[in-house]
């Protein structure tokens, strides 16, 4: 086994230039499964005169044939070959470089390079898989053009797939055959991609505004064809979004998709050739829930979007990843807003946001939007780096304005078409746009946290002073901030809960967002009736924490009549979390509780035909939201606090749950439509009451059993994995062996029992780690265990005996032997000790270290356990 070498720390500071280009590549690729020989021919030219070597990246698993400049090939003695590099020593001003390699697909179970899944190859390059593939100047600013040869056995590989539009095609001696492929674009290498294998192919076509008629494959296994439908649309979708929304048009004759189960994350934008994890293309009514059909459709167009944000503008170098990866999230986030429900989207983003990266902030694992130091870049494809960049661009439009940031857009790709660029030459564009000053607003680029807001209000005379405060607590290498720049949007409510308009002293800009630059500001309202209160941070208008004096009846105000649906259900559940935390701290407040039953029972009669946010008002907030709240974590204790809350809610509205529950009862044809999706959302949180304790075995049963699609049964799956009730382990059963074909499905099955509330979590946990179709080489089953278990079940995972911390130690070990990737996507939890008291926190540190105590351990796993450990 290949033993890694520590890498070294990489710094943004130290960027240079890449001192040779290769405008052109031609890589010939023979595939087979146990020696797979790759020959690149790149034309190459100095760009550095200074540099007289050249220095190429490699990886440890692949093996150098032979190396030829201008055709003649090099004596052994003219280069350097090691683990991670060749050096060429004294190379001409242009020449043109061969290099030959041997690589060995079906022994990769890492997943970057080339690798096989169920007898097909693919590749995935990005961050730096395709050194080892060849070597090569691995960095994102080199730009080459690429042409390719494939060559396959054509029983066993029918198809053979790379980047750009199709050319040549033909037999070979030996029953093989070849095609070649050509990308009229410029690309980095981590956008290279090649497929190869036995696939069924779903097709459709895609028209753009300049009239070309674009051919849309979608590749998979020959069971899943059935499962494409949903995919198709959505891209078609999302490319009709694209022009429609920014003008941006798709460039190449076909775009090809190609389903793999075997994946380290959720899809890939190469070039014309999207390589996708099967659970983000894959959708039955049986098989998917209705935020499965969601995640397919935003995954979709995030990879398509990033045709343009990212592939035709890349970055400069891998410190930019936000650039392309925040910009995409938000524009994936806009398409499925406008897709769906605008509202209802915000909400899960806003909560996505809060899960992972607010936890992310608050840890050892704290970087900023755009880190300055890396060991292993593949640890920085984080919340913070998507979803908090996601947020930067949102504030940016928001302090600009639409109108110049879609100018800014539009200036954007006009100007870097082409190129390589940073997160500066963004902001430049949104800058020259509008006139904007957005220099202090770069500091969420570079300072790392979540900064905290205190609003108090303070009445003088008929005028109202509203004063924000703002700090951000230290994170790793950051004790001091300086203050953020922060848009507040605004509006104001009188106690009959109708808005009203105010004017500001200051009435230079727009009173609806309020620009916050200073650590204490003040602004003051004119004429502010008695009972007026402020909604803020109206749609969660910054990715802060905000704490301020509001009054439960305010809440409640704000709870029934805002007309923001964020601040309305931030309000909610901001009522429900002081009961909660509450009862923890054993100081009631009461007022709380009063203020959140009476809204409860008013929101569960609300005749209005908005199911979803019903269902929305009626959720509490989870056990993990709660401890986001805690500066120590009692899991147990919020668990239990939560619960009693639970019973209390049903005690004092069961019959009013119930009636609801019936009356929403399944009209037996499955749709995909806004108000069947909010139905099925209500009729299910409902449930979710109604099976307390000993109760409801019965409903839950006869909602399974009656269940025409997969988000019904899946909800009452998860509530009896919970239960003890006598048909639990029964009905799991059945369900495995009903769903035992289908891997997707199986995950669920692994993920509604790691997710399970029982007491007896962690050897349910255990024995599942060993049930055969557990597997440790395939990270979505991964994940449906042990992230679900570590992640997402808070008492579970942190449950007294400290089991599960050694549990999670152990499977990333496991992991990390065969797949560094996605073991060190694993780390993350452990790292949390510092809000556990003891033995827990012992008990994690403990587990990190035995992590490290591996001879044989990754950089990828060694940089996340160290920077837990600080
Ligand atoms: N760009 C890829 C992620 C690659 C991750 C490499 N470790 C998917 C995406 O964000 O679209
Ligand atoms: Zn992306």
């Amino acid at each position: 086994m290949y033993e890694g070498r520590k890498k070294q720390e990489v710094r943004l500071a130290d960027y240079r230039p890449a001192p040779f280009a290769i405008p052109n590549i031609y890589l010939v690729v023979s595939l087979f499964s146990v020696s797979t020989v790759v020959s690149a021919t790149s034309v190459v030219r100095r760009q550095d005169p200074d540099v007289k070597a050249m220095k190429l990246d490699g990886g440890p698993f692949i093996k150098l044939l032979s190396v030829s400049v201008d055709g003649v090939a090099l004596d052994p003695t003219k280069y350097q070959v090691t683990d991670h590099s060749l050096t060429l020593e004294d190379v001409p001003e242009s020449f043109e470089l061969c290099v030959v390699t041997e690589l060995l697909p079906a022994e990769n179970t890492r997943l970057e390079g080339l690798y096989q899944s169920g007898g097909n190859f693919y590749t995935q390059c990005e961050a730096e898989g395709f050194r080892h593939i060849t070597f090569f100047l691995d960095r994102p600013d080199t730009l080459s053009l690429y042409d390719v040869r494939i060559e396959a056995d054509k029983s066993q590989c029918p198809i053979l797939l790379s980047n750009g539009n199709s050319g040549l095609t033909g037999d070979l001696p030996d029953g093989r055959h070849f095609a070649e492929w050509h990308d009229p674009f410029p690309k980095p290498c981590y956008l290279f991609a090649l497929v190869a294998g036995n696939f069924a192919c779903n097709s459709g076509t895609f028209k753009t505004a300049d009239g070309n008629e674009v051919t849309i494959n979608l590749f998979v296994d020959k069971e899943d064809l059935p499962k494409t439908e949903h995919a198709l649309l959505s891209l078609q979708k999302a490319m009709a979004w694209d022009e429609l929304t920014y003008g941006l048009q798709y460039d190449l004759e076909i775009y090809n998709i190609v389903a793999v189960a075997d994946f380290n994350m959720g899809a890939m934008e190469n070039k014309g050739l999207n390589i996708f994890n099967t659970k983000y293309v894959l959708a039955s009514a049986d098989t998917a829930t209705d935020d499965d059909y969601d995640h397919v459709e935003g995954v979709i167009g995030h990879e398509y979007f990033h045709n343009w944000s990212g592939n035709r503008v890349t970055c400069r170098d891998w410190f930019q990843l936000s650039l392309k990866e925040g910009l995409t999230v938000y524009r994936d986030q806009e398409f499925s807003s406008d897709m769906g429900s605008r509202s209802l989207k915000r909400l899960d983003d806003v909560r996505i946001l809060r899960l992972l990266q607010f936890s992310e902030d608050a840890g050892p694992l704290a970087h900023p939007v755009r880190p300055d130091k890396y060991i292993e870049i593949n640890n920085f494809y984080t919340a913070t780096v998507y979803n908090k960049g996601a947020e930067l661009i949102r504030m940016m439009r928001l302090i600009i304005g639409n109108d110049h940031f879609m100018r800014g857009i539009g200036l954007y790709f006009e100007r870097h078409d082409g190129q390589a660029v940073t997160c500066e030459d963004f902001v430049r564009a949104m800058t020259d746009a509008s006139g904007v000053d957005l220099q202090q607003f770069c500091l969420w680029y570079s300072q790392a946290g979540t900064p905290r807001v205190e609003i108090s209000r303070k009445r003088v005379g008929k005028n109202l002073e509203l004063t924000f405060t703002q700090s951000c607590p230290p994170t790793p290498g950051q004790p001091h901030k300086k203050p953020f720049h922060i848009p507040v949007s605004l509006a104001w409510l009188n106690p009959q809960g109708k808005t009203v308009a105010l004017n500001y002293t200051d009435a230079r800009r727009n009173s609806s967002v309020l620009e916050l630059r200073a650590p204490e500001q003040t602004f003051v309202f004119e004429n502010v009736s008695e009972g007026v209160i402020p909604s803020l941070f109206r749609g969660f208008s910054a990715p802060i924490i905000c704490k301020n004096d509001f009054t439960a009846a305010e809440l409640a105000l704000l709870m029934q009549h805002d007309t923001d649906a964020f601040t309305r259900w931030e309000a909610s559940q901001t009522l429900a979390m002081r009961v909660i935390s509450g009862r923890l701290s054993g100081m009631r407040e009461l007022e709380f509780e009063r203020q959140f039953h009476a809204a409860f029972t008013r929101v569960l009669m609300d005749a209005s035909n908005d199911l979803a946010t019903i269902a929305e008002l009626l959720t509490l907030p989870s056990e993990i939201d709660v401890g986001q709240h805690q500066s120590q974590l009692d899991a147990v204790a919020i668990q239990k606090s939560r619960n009693r809350l639970i019973r209390k809610l049903i005690g004092e509205n069961r019959a009013g749950i119930l009636s609801r529950y019936n009356a929403l009862k399944n009209n037996n044809t499955y749709d995909l439509s806004q108000s069947e999706k909010g139905r099925r959302k209500l009729r299910n949180v409902l449930l979710r009451y109604l099976t307390v304790g000993k109760d409801g075995a019965d409903l839950v049963l006869a909602h399974f059993t009656s269940a025409n699609n997969m988000t019904d049964k899946l909800a009452a799956l998860a509530l009896i994995s919970d239960s003890k009730f006598a048909f639990r382990d029964e009905i799991l059963k059945e369900f495995y062996a009903a769903w035992q074909h289908d891997a997707l499905v199986v995950d669920k099955w692994f993920a509604v029992q790691a997710n399970s509330s029982r007491k007896d979590i962690v050897k349910i946990v255990k024995r599942l780690a060993r049930h055969p179709a557990f597997s440790l080489r395939n990270p979505n089953r991964v994940r449906s265990l042990v992230s679900t278990f570590s992640m997402g079940n808070q008492a579970g995972f942190h449950s007294e005996s400290g089991e599960g911390y050694f549990f999670l130690a152990d499977m990333i070990t496991r992991v990390d032997a065969l797949n560094p990737q996605t073991a060190a996507r694993l780390v993350a939890p452990l790292g949390r000790w510092a809000r556990l008291s003891e033995p827990a926190r012992s008990d994690m540190q403990t587990a990190l270290k035995g992590i490290l105590d591996h001879q044989a351990i990754s950089d990828d796993v060694r940089e996340m356990c160290n920077k837990s450990l600080k």
